[in-house]
């Protein structure tokens, strides 16, 4: 179960944010606000309490807090994002971990290695990592050896096609996968229950799991329907505003 889960509040800069997708239009930020806010509900309304740090107009990707930091029940790790314009981004998480974690357990992935919270899927006490554009393999065995050290474990997984290992698979606990795309058929998801995410809706293999209820983005049918039937109670989040420049539930919170 957790208990806490941090947010950021989107910068009047998300507009400025890096994106893959320019097709999609820039986001409106008072529409971003908005779905922040919904989402900070759906949240809430899961029991968790929600702590909101402020917004950073330096850094438009700051709303994705996910990625600069990895919250276990042992230690907290700080991240070192591979995205140039958002590394300092962990300069300004490092207060609001200090407030649940003493500074003995609060670990950092340090140059030359790199690390992106958005690559790092938990599964029980073992993380998967992706290695990608943003992570590299320094940052991985760095990651590892910490993990190692507070009796969890971690193994690397690769990808060629998506940003971040969590933007095409996603475990929703009781041995249930979401996986999309190049994850479908990788021999290191074999074990789970895997819920195949249709490529039409290749966006929504990123919903995020809050003690009990599935967090799903509004407008992919199909994928809703697949984990109603494993019975789930299911609260839908829009976020199409964070979608336009790759960023899905996961990325908006940490969970801990
Ligand atoms: C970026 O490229 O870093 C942001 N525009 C999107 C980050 C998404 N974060 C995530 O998947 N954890």
């Amino acid at each position: 179960m957790f208990k806490n889960v941090i947010v950021r509040k989107p910068s009047k800069t998300i507009c400025d944010g890096i994106t893959s997708s320019p097709e999609l239009g820039a986001p409106n930020y008072s529409l971003a606000l908005k779905q922040h806010s919904d989402y900070i509900k759906a949240l809430k309304s899961c029991g968790v309490n929600v702590i909101e740090l402020e917004a950073l107009e330096k850094f438009p990707d700051s709303c994705f807090v996910e990625d600069t930091a990895v919250l276990t029940k042992k230690c907290a790790i700080v991240s070192n994002p591979g995205a140039k314009s958002r590394n300092k981004e962990i300069q300004y998480i490092i207060p609001a971990l200090k407030q649940f974690y003493s500074d003995e357990n609060i670990e950092y992935i340090k140059f030359p290695g790199t690390l992106e919270g958005g690559d790092v899927m938990m599964v029980g006490d073992h993380f998967y990592i992706g290695k990608s554009a943003r992570t590299n393999k320094e940052g991985i065995n760095q990651f590892i050896s910490i993990l190692n050290r507070y009796g969890l474990s971690g193994s690397e997984v690769t990808l060629d096609e998506v940003l971040h290992l969590k933007t095409g698979v996603n475990y929703i606990e009781n041995n249930n996968l979401l996986v999309s795309g190049e994850f479908i058929n990788k021999k290191e998801f074999e074990k789970f229950n895997k819920i195949i995410v249709d490529i039409n809706e290749a966006y929504a293999a990123n919903c995020i799991w809050v003690n009990g209820t599935i967090i799903v983005p509004e407008g992919y049918p199909q994928i809703e329907k697949a984990i109603q039937k494993l019975n789930y109670k299911i609260i839908t989040v829009d976020t199409s505003e964070f979608k336009k420049i790759d960023g899905g539930l996961s990325c908006l919170s940490l969970r801990f």
